[in-house]
C-alpha cells in the first residue's frame, strides 16, 4: 500500500509512535510518506521506502499566524493525487484530522477510496482538543474520519465522554521496539554518572506542565532523605525545565541531579537506570514509561489516565495518587532498598512491555487499514 502518515515532528510520544509505525510498515513492504513541518526526530536513517514531505509555510505580511492546516491540506491533496495514496493516517486530531477532511472535500470522488484514519493520542482530547476554542471543530473532524483509533481504553472512554462521537473507536495501544529498548551493558556510563556507586533514577519527558517535573525533584528529595545514595537523570527539555532546576537549587541538591536535555539514545540512559519516575497530571498512555519498562526499569507513577494500563500496581512498579509525593517517595525507596523486589519488578516490567511489541501492533494497524478501506469500497 501507499500510506501517508501525518504527525508532529517533536520528541513527544505521538511523533515517535507515528514515525516508528511508518518504519514498521515500510519493513513490511509498504511505501510510506511522512508529512510534517519538520523531519521527525526518530526518522533518522535514509531509506528509499519512506519519503518525508515538509509542509512549507510561506509567510505573507497579512499572516500573523500562517495557516498550517491549509498548507498541510494542500500537501495531502497533492499526495493523494500524484502518489496515489491508499490510506491517509493522521496522528493527533488537531489540526491533522481537519486538514484531512478538507483535502478529501477538495478531491471529492478522486479521494473516494482513500480512507482517513485518525489516531487520538492525548491532549488532542483531554486538554486542548476539548477547549471551547477548538471543541466543535475537533468533534466534527473526528466524526468525519473513516476510522478512529485511541491509544488506550482510558482515552477511548474520555473521547466518548467529552465529545459527541458517533464513530466506533478502536483501541490500538502504543508499542515499543523490544530490540532497541533492552537493557545493555553501559557500565562506563554508569560509572561516569555515579563514580562512587549508588542508584540511578530517571525521568524522560517534554517538561510541559502536565508532566509535573517539579514533583520528580520532590520525590527524588524524599529518596535522598530516606538515606539512598542516588543520582537523578532528567532527560528532555521544555517549558518547566527552569522551574525544575530552580527547585533543585532551593533544595540544595544540584550536585545529584543531571539535566541531560533532549537525547536520541534514550535506551542508553534507561540501561543504567534503577527506577523511572512519571508523576504526570494527565497521561493517556505514558510511552516513556513503557520504554523504561522494556529496559527492565520499574516505574513509580501517578495513577491517572492510561498509566494503570501500562504500569501494573505492585508488579511492574507502583502507582500513587496524583501529587502524592509522600507515597511516591516511599514506594520508590521500597523498590530501591530491596534488591529482591527490584529484581522481580524489573523482570515483570520487561515481561509486561513484551505485550506491546512493535511488530504485533504494526500488524494490527495494517489489518485495520484494510478493514476500513474494504468498508469504504463496499459503500462507494
Ligand atoms: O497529547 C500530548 O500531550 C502529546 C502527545 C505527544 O505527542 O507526546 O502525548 C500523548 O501521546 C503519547 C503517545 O500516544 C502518550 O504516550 C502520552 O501519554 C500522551 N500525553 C498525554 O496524554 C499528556
Amino acid at each position: 500500500m501507499n500510506i501517508g502518515i501525518v504527525c508532529y515532528p517533536t520528541f513527544g510520544g505521538s511523533g515517535v509512535i507515528a514515525t516508528e509505525l511508518a518504519k514498521g510498515l515500510a519493513n513490511r513492504g509498504h511505501n510510506l510518506h511522512i508529512l510534517s513541518y519538520a523531519r521527525p526526530a526518530r526518522l533518522d536513517s535514509l531509506r528509499t521506502d519512506i519519503t518525508f514531505h515538509e509542509v512549507d509555510l510561506s509567510s505573507y505580511p497579512l499572516f500573523e499566524y500562517p495557516p498550517y492546516d491549509l498548507a498541510l491540506a494542500n500537501v495531502m491533496v497533492n499526495l493523494i493525487k500524484f502518489e496515489r495514496l491508499d490510506v491517509l493516517h493522521v496522528h493527533y486530531a488537531i489540526p491533522h484530522a481537519t486538514s484531512a477532511f478538507l483535502a478529501k472535500q477538495i478531491l471529492s470522488e478522486k479521494a473516494a477510496g482513500v480512507p482517513i484514519i485518525t489516531t487520538l493520542h492525548g491532549t488532542d482530547i483531554t486538554l486542548i482538543g476539548s477547549d471551547p476554542s477548538y471543541k466543535e471543530v475537533v468533534d466534527f473532524s473526528i466524526n468525519q474520519s473513516d476510522g478512529v483509533t485511541a491509544v488506550s481504553e482510558y482515552l477511548k472512554e474520555e473521547t466518548y465522554r467529552k465529545f459527541d462521537i458517533r464513530k466506533d473507536i478502536r483501541v490500538i495501544p502504543n508499542f515499543v521496539d523490544l530490540d532497541r529498548f533492552k537493557r545493555t551493558n553501559k557500565n562506563h556510563f554508569k560509572k561516569a554518572i555515579c563514580p562512587e556507586g549508588g542508584k540511578v533514577i530517571t525521568h524522560v519527558s517534554n517538561f510541559r506542565e502536565v508532566k509535573r517535573v517539579p514533583d520528580v525533584i520532590s520525590v527524588f528529595d524524599r529518596i535522598l532523605k530516606n538515606g539512598i545514595e542516588a543520582r537523578l537523570l532528567m532527560v528532555g527539555d521544555g517549558p518547566d525545565r527552569q522551574r525544575a532546576e530552580n527547585k533543585c537549587r532551593d533544595l540544595g541538591m544540584c550536585d545529584k541531579v543531571r539535566f541531560l536535555g533532549k537525547q536520541e539514545q534514550v535506551e542508553e540512559v534507561l540501561s543504567i537506570s534503577d527506577l523511572f519516575l512519571i508523576p504526570s497530571g494527565s497521561e493517556t498512555f505514558g510511552l516513556a514509561a513503557l520504554e523504561a519498562m522494556s529496559c527492565g526499569v520499574p516505574v513509580v507513577s501517578s495513577d491517572i489516565g492510561g498509566l494503570p494500563e501500562v504500569n501494573k500496581q505492585g508488579v511492574t512498579g507502583y502507582l500513587c495518587e496524583l501529587g502524592d509525593i509522600d507515597c511516591m517517595g516511599k514506594r520508590a525507596t521500597e523498590i530501591l532498598k530491596d534488591d529482591e523486589l527490584h529484581k522481580k519488578m524489573s523482570a515483570a516490567a520487561r515481561k509486561h512491555a513484551e505485550q506491546f511489541e512493535l511488530d504485533n501492533v504494526v500488524e494490527i494497524y495494517e489489518d485495520y487499514y484494510r478493514e476500513i478501506k474494504d468498508g469504504l469500497e463496499v459503500t462507494t
